[in-house]
């Protein structure tokens, strides 16, 4: 491990002319067949007919879709399907190719056209798995015999996913998630994601939980070519190539990223050409040399030849279990059909280029070798597809007809109640390799802010080996606000490090660790910059437990800190947790005293949930008595900090100083005001709010966010709506102007709400 002071540059000048070399990157370098495969003990007969029907129940599944679009789909006429329709048929080779040299309990992620990774995850998980896994994954069998079980679990596979993508409460994600979200955690598939390039860094965070909790277990990134256009997806290759994972002069841990990029290079984006129009490389594979002095071991692989998948993606993951990832394969094939069937294809592309992909289709030419090297007679051949076509045309019924979701649990699922109040034994004594900082408190108990929200990162660090933490600038630096300067010499580089400046991967990442084990915690330098990972966090971090049907948790909390009153002007001032409270399944809390900060980081920190952490750089150095030890504050709780009677000032964050500073100038008119800070905009303690208004029969409601949106309105409409009866007056709110901030000290004084305008308010309303 290194010390502080070894870690320390010692960077020189050295400006001598060189050449960096670029490398290569091999392509279409296979010449195998499945004759040569067998007799190298690579594969054997079995397993070469298991993956011929792992791709014709894929393209089954696809021309089912196909089908059902024209009605033509025979088992289940009259069945109106509605839904996306992103088939993958003659891509089969590349995902089956993929899982199939994985082990059942590595990981995918896939994409929006990624029925047919599901699909061979899920096959190929369910023939790795045990008679006791066979069983609890169906509990009502009557089967006893291991194949029995693995035919009929293969068969749930097929209707479990049939039924998601037909929206069915026995679908993977209960209907929530359908064909283009479609998961499946306990076959190790960490979901479909229907945002292009939005898997990406999930997968990257599966692989450093991997990495941290030494698993050994792979994680194969599908996304297609389109997507390596996008700037997360570059971020995540970035990321995965970080010299702190893979540079052995340098870290202390040399074990790189597992994790195998699989683009999926149909030549497509929706109708954009990679070749020659929307990007400038001959090869995706290219991009690889641009994050990894080693090319990321990447090859160009023809992703029509299921044997040439199988051999690349075999090597691949054997390269990442010696801890040499990440690796990037990019799969050369083609879609039949178009971005979707609404899409003719005749605009960007002929019929000649069609047949000629055809002529090379992945499951004839894998029919041909198995029936020339006598693995499988005609005979067998047409009865194993007789059987996969039956089986998926009974399951398709079956599904068809199977019971939607009930529209009373239209919201079931959004959040979870679970949190972690005792840790399990594994992760219940993290090391400790250095000094842990000494956070002193005033004689009488008080501690800054920042020392608050330190403390409850020591002690929860001290508590879970499972929470980890990533952020610009976090480790020996401490942050661009200390917050946690020292934790990375206390508690190591694997548990505290820096990250690059890349929000959307700070965020992203820490959906796909949380999703495999790890609690992280990280930072977003300012709150402003969360905009750069906005689709992470709110389509991704807020939304994966519900689209998952609740299959799995999110753990992770984003602590945000917000710039404004320091002038700063209009980029790093913006205090945004209103509109983070408008995307569902995110918890947003915003403590306002150093005791909450503490109490309630500590809290989400043992949440399961997802969770904005606002904190306020004006406040990190304001002091107060924070408890010592174990000291929760509920997250949902609202807080009266000061009790009256004539009206209740509503807020949370910093304006709570202005409410209470405006509540003492009010007594001295003889007017008594109460000051509820909310502390969390989600869960919101409506309760407390309401019994105070009733109380007093007027409200002012305040906070730093601009008035246009701000979650001031959320609260004041709710209160109209539901104490209507108890109102002597209408609600009022005080925000910021509705205006972006500015950096002169007179113009941001201007901006910002002040103790005076709540005043003013409440006079007006009395
Ligand atoms: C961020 C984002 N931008 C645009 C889209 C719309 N869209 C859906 S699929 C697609 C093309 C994706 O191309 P590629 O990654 O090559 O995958 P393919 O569809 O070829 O399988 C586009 C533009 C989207 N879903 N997400």
């Amino acid at each position: 491990m290194p010390t502080r002071n070894n870690y320390l540059s010692t960077l020189k000048p050295d400006f001598k002319p060189k050449t960096y070399n670029l490398g290569k990157i091999p392509a279409y370098q296979y010449k195998g067949t499945l004759k040569e495969e067998l007799k190298a003990g690579s594969l054997t007969a079995a397993k070469a007919i298991d993956v011929l029907e792992d791709m014709l129940t894929i393209r089954e599944f696809e021309e089912m879709i196909v089908k059902l679009r024209t009605g033509a789909y025979e088992s289940c006429k009259g069945y109106e399907y509605r839904g996306p329709t992103h088939v993958s048929i003659g891509q089969e080779a590349t995902a089956v190719g993929c899982c199939a040299a994985m082990n059942y309990d590595d990981f995918i992620t896939s994409t929006h056209r990624g029925h047919g990774d599901s699909l061979a995850k899920g096959c190929v998980a369910i023939r790795g798995m045990s008679e006791v896994e066979l069983k609890a994954r169906i509990p009502e069998t009557k089967a006893s015999k291991k194949k029995e079980l693995m035919e009929e679990a293969l068969e749930g596979h097929v209707y479990r996913a049939i039924a998601e993508l037909f929206g069915k409460e026995d679908g993977y994600c209960k209907g929530r998630g359908g064909g283009m979200h479609i998961a499946d955690f306990k076959a190790g598939h960490l979901g479909a994601n229907a945002i292009v390039g939005g898997g990406v860094p999930i997968a990257t965070g599966s692989a450093m939980s991997s990495r941290y909790f030494k698993t050994g277990k792979v994680t194969c990134c599908f996304a297609g070519d389109g997507a390596y256009a996008n700037g997360v997806v570059l971020e995540a290759l970035n990321w995965a190539a970080m010299g702190q994972f893979t540079d052995p002069t340098y870290t202390h841990n040399p074990y790189g990223l597992p994790i195998v990029y699989a683009v999926i290079n149909n030549h497509y984006g929706f109708t954009g050409r990679i070749d020659g129009e929307v990007a400038g490389v001959s090869c995706v594979a290219r991009r690889a040399a641009g994050f990894s002095d080693t090319n990321m071991h990447a090859e160009v692989v023809n992703g029509m030849d299921i044997m040439a998948c199988m051999s690349a993606m075999r090597r691949a993951v054997e390269i990442c279990r010696k801890g040499e990832g990440p690796v990037l394969l990019e799969f050369d094939t083609y879609r039949n059909y178009g971005h979707s069937l609404g899409d003719p294809r005749n605009e960007y592309r002929t019929k000649d280029e069609e047949a000629e992909w055809k002529s090379v289709d992945p499951i004839a030419q894998f029919e041909k070798q198995l029936l020339d090297c006598g693995c499988i007679t005609p005979k067998k051949l047409a009865d194993l597809k007789a059987k996969v076509a039956d089986r998926n045309a009974r399951m398709a019924a079956k599904a068809a007809w199977s019971k939607d979701p009930d529209p009373a649990d239209v919201i079931k699922y959004m959040y979870t109640d679970t949190r972690v109040d005792t840790v399990p034994e594994a992760f219940a004594t993290p090391k400790v390799v250095g000094e842990i900082p000494v956070i002193k408190r005033t004689e009488d108990g008080q501690l800054t802010y920042k020392d608050a929200i330190k403390e409850a990162l020591i002690e929860e660090m001290l508590r879970d080996s499972r929470v980890v933490q990533w952020g610009e600038d976090i480790a020996e630096y401490g942050g661009a606000f200390k917050v946690t300067k020292g934790l990375t010499s206390a508690f190591g580089r694997d548990r505290v490090f820096n990250s690059p400046i890349s929000e959307a991967c700070i965020c992203g990442t820490a959906v796909g660790a949380s999703m495999t084990g790890l609690r992280p915690v990280v930072e977003l330098m300012y709150m402003d910059f969360g905009l750069m990972a906005s689709d992470q966090i709110s389509n991704q971090a807020a939304k994966w437990h519900y689209m998952s049907g609740a299959s799995i948790e999110v753990p992770l909390v984003y602590r945000a800190s917000v710039g404004g009153g320091k002038g700063y002007g209009g980029q790093h001032s913006q205090t945004l947790e209103s509109m983070f409270a408008h995307i569902p399944g995110l918890y947003v809390v915003y403590p306002a005293t150093p005791a909450d900060a503490k109490g309630m980081l500590k809290s989400a920190i043992r949440d399961n949930n997802p969770i904005m952490f606002v904190e306020s750089q004006i406040m990190y150095n304001m002091k107060g008595v924070v408890p010592e030890g174990e000291h929760l504050v509920p997250l949902g709780k609202a807080d009266i900090k000061r009790e009256g009677s004539q009206v209740s000032i509503v807020t949370w964050g910093p304006m709570l100083f202005d409410a209470l500073r405006a509540a003492d100038m009010l007594a001295k008119e003889g007017v008594s005001a109460e000051v509820v800070d909310i502390r969390s905009l989600v869960p919101l303690d409506m309760e407390t709010i309401l019994a105070s208004v009733r109380k007093t029969g007027r409200c002012v409601v305040t906070s730093h966010c601009v008035g246009i949106g701000s979650f001031t309105g959320e609260i004041a409409s709710r209160i109209m709506a539901e104490a209507f009866d108890s109102l002597d007056a209408p609600v009022l709110r005080v925000g910021a102007k509705d205006g972006i901030a500015p950096q002169a000290y007179s113009l941001e004084d201007a901006f910002l709400p002040h103790d005076r305008d709540i005043v003013a308010a409440v006079k007006q309303l009395l």
